[in-house]
């Protein structure tokens, strides 16, 4: 540790001076070092172990009721300037927010372990790579920093040759002694009512307080991965996207590099581990939240996952929606929220179609199919190495990423987005993005009101202000040749029809319409010109084996100009939120499809 650069001992000394924690441990992310905490964690009962036989080396962990979920309303962007927040992000003063964190994290350690976790965000020697140090007192965090990213002391070699690093400093804000030296009693999930996420964009640093959960707690995700990743993405010249990354392989045998951003739970780990219905193509998993970007030296578009694990939602997940999870899940696992069965194992619901009889719901009270409450809760997750999933791609750690060939951008829309539509230029993929919206609930059909604008599906997740983000999209295309950009769609899995069930079987068969995506990129079809972009003439999409009618396909496909002059009226809107920062390229893209849509209305 001797040899450890000074800033990351002298960071580590000043925070233990804030914190005061009663002892400081360096973690080295070694198998012992985990299997010390897990059972350090089951002592304190903070998880409890499941049933070896069904569950082998398997944990679930139930949280305080009140620390379930990220915190949007919480989480802050601390930049010296309030405009480089920008009008989608909480921007607080960064020294007024560090005078009140001083005062939250002073002694918010007090009688609890102080950990010192070194981590990499992708391959440790990627030159894509980006190191953290998270300094946490939650051991529960610590496990779950071991299946989320890479602990290694080896990152803090890294760091003593010179390599930049993000400090990142997370309490639960719950001491064990008070300053008064009375000895308080410890919770299975200790962590305080007042919370705050904040990430100080100009120095690269972040400071989490008072919640132990997820996107709030393991740094390296949502945090720097994505916050301060596309910050020192748009200063670097690379991309930080909410996106997954799959490899396809046609039946002719050729790989294809596919990203996709979907907002928060609209199924992208559902399509990161496909199982394909049609034969002959193969989905292989790289990520399933998070994809880096970058330019190699020849000009492409070139993309890692930088975390090593899963944080998937586990409601929903089953043989039908996503096979390959529930193969993922089945040993090493570490659950969080779901119910307990009787027999050792876990549940949630979607699970199977019988439920079972009587379980131990999240809340730890007893559940019967009769029960007012959840078995688990809505949000309830599953933490699990990479290296389980069994249609993980060999090029998934592969330090220079993998050549990308198409973007697409989806979100969960009743109307109007047809099932997928090809962007007519780079320029024009970048408006598809920005204007990405999902229902927040089933909207009525027809009312595009209440939408939930998520551009990129990165709403909560940029760290700067999100106009200035579309303008880095445009850059860097611009800087890159034409020819050597992926494509860019958009797909809407969620049409439905006026009796609101949904019109696409979606999961599995959404190869059929990755397969059209690949034959536009291989040219090896003809699309029809409409005003939003490039649509598929049905007969080039695969729906042997479906039961879908033809006027169901034709309402998969349509685009009512009115409806859309709605939708681009409100983009509109929404776009000048931004005043000046607009890019004026962006303004131009929509004044276009405006006038498409208005010609096409005419004739
Ligand atoms: C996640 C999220 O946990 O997007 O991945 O909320
Ligand atoms: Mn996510």
């Amino acid at each position: 540790m001797l040899k450890t650069n000074m800033s990351v001992i002298g960071w580590v000394q000043e925070v233990a001076l804030l914190t005061k924690p009663d002892r400081i441990i360096w973690c080295d992310g070694s198998s012992a070092e985990m299997n010390a905490l897990l059972d350090q964690l089951v002592q304190t009962g903070t998880i409890t172990k499941l049933d070896e036989k069904l569950r082998p080396n398997s944990y679930l962990a139930r949280t305080n009721p009140t620390d379930v979920a990220r915190v949007e309303s919480r989480t802050f962007i601390c930049s010296a300037n309030e405009a480089d927040a920008g009008p989608t992000n909480n921007w607080s003063d960064p020294g007024e927010m560090k005078t009140k964190l001083k005062r939250l994290f002073d002694g918010s350690m007090r009688g609890r372990t102080m950990y010192v976790v070194p981590f990499s965000m992708g391959p440790i020697d990627s030159k894509l790579a980006r190191y953290g140090v998270e300094i946490t007192d939650s051991p529960y965090v610590v496990v779950s920093m071991h299946r989320m990213t890479r602990v290694s002391s080896a990152v803090l070699d890294k760091i003593t040759a010179g390599a930049n690093w993000v400090p990142a400093l997370h309490s639960v804000g719950a001491p064990l002694v008070t300053t008064s030296e009375k000895q308080l009693q410890d919770t299975s999930w200790p962590c305080n009512d007042e919370k705050y996420i904040a990430h100080f964009p100009d120095t690269s640093e972040i400071w989490s307080f008072g919640s132990g959960y997820g996107g709030n707690a393991l740094l390296g995700k949502k945090c720097m991965a994505l916050r301060i990743g596309s910050v020192l993405a748009n200063k670097e010249g690379w991309l930080a996207e909410h996106m997954l990354l799959i490899a396809l392989t046609s039946p002719l045998g050729k790989k294809y590099h596919i990203l996709a951003a979907f907002p928060s739970a609209c199924g992208k780990t559902n399509m990161a581990m496909m199982n394909p219905t049609l034969a002959g193509w193969k989905v292989e998993t790289l990520g399933d939240d998070i994809a880096w970007i970058a330019p190699d030296s020849s000009g492409k578009l070139r993309a890692i996952n930088p975390e090593a694990g899963f944080f998937g939602v586990a409601p929903g997940t089953s043989v039908k929606t996503n096979a390959h999870a529930l193969h993922t899940i089945a040993a090493n696992t570490i659950f969080t929220n779901v119910a307990l069965t009787d027999e050792g194992d876990v549940w949630w619901e979607g699970m199977t179609k019988t439920k079972p009889e009587h379980l131990i719901n999240w809340l730890g009270h007893d559940w019967t199919p009769d029960s007012n409450e959840d078995a688990a809760h809505p949000n309830a997750r599953f933490t699990v190495d990479a290296t389980e999933c069994p249609v993980l791609s060999n090029d998934w750690d592969h330090p220079e990423g993998v050549a990308v060939d198409a973007i697409i951008f989806g979100g969960r829309r009743t109307t109007n987005v047809p099932l997928v539509a090809e962007s007519r230029s780079w320029a024009h993929g970048v408006l598809y993005g920005a204007m990405l919206s999902s229902e927040q609930t089933a909207a009525a059909e027809g009312t595009v009101g209440s939408l939930r604008r998520d551009p990129f599906a990165m709403l909560p997740f940029c760290g700067y202000n999100m106009a200035d983000y579309w303008q880095h999209w445009l850059d860097v295309g611009a800087s890159l040749k034409a020819s050597s950009l992926p494509k860019i769609f958009q797909v809407n899995w969620f049409k439905k029809d006026s009796a609101g069930e949904f019109l696409w079987p979606g999961f599995g068969d959404n190869i059929r319409v990755l397969d059209w995506v690949v034959n536009r990129l291989e040219d090896k079809v003809q699309a029809a010109d409409s005003p939003i972009g490039w649509l598929p003439e049905l007969y080039d999409l695969q729906t042997k084996g479906l039961e879908i009618t033809e006027s169901a396909m034709q309402e998969l496909v349509a685009v009512d100009p009115n409806r859309w002059l709605t939708e681009v009226s409100l983009t509109e809107d929404f776009f000048e939120t931004f005043g000046t920062k607009l890019p004026a390229q962006l303004s131009q893209e929509l004044a276009e499809v405006k006038s498409r849509l208005e010609h096409n209305r005419a004739v």
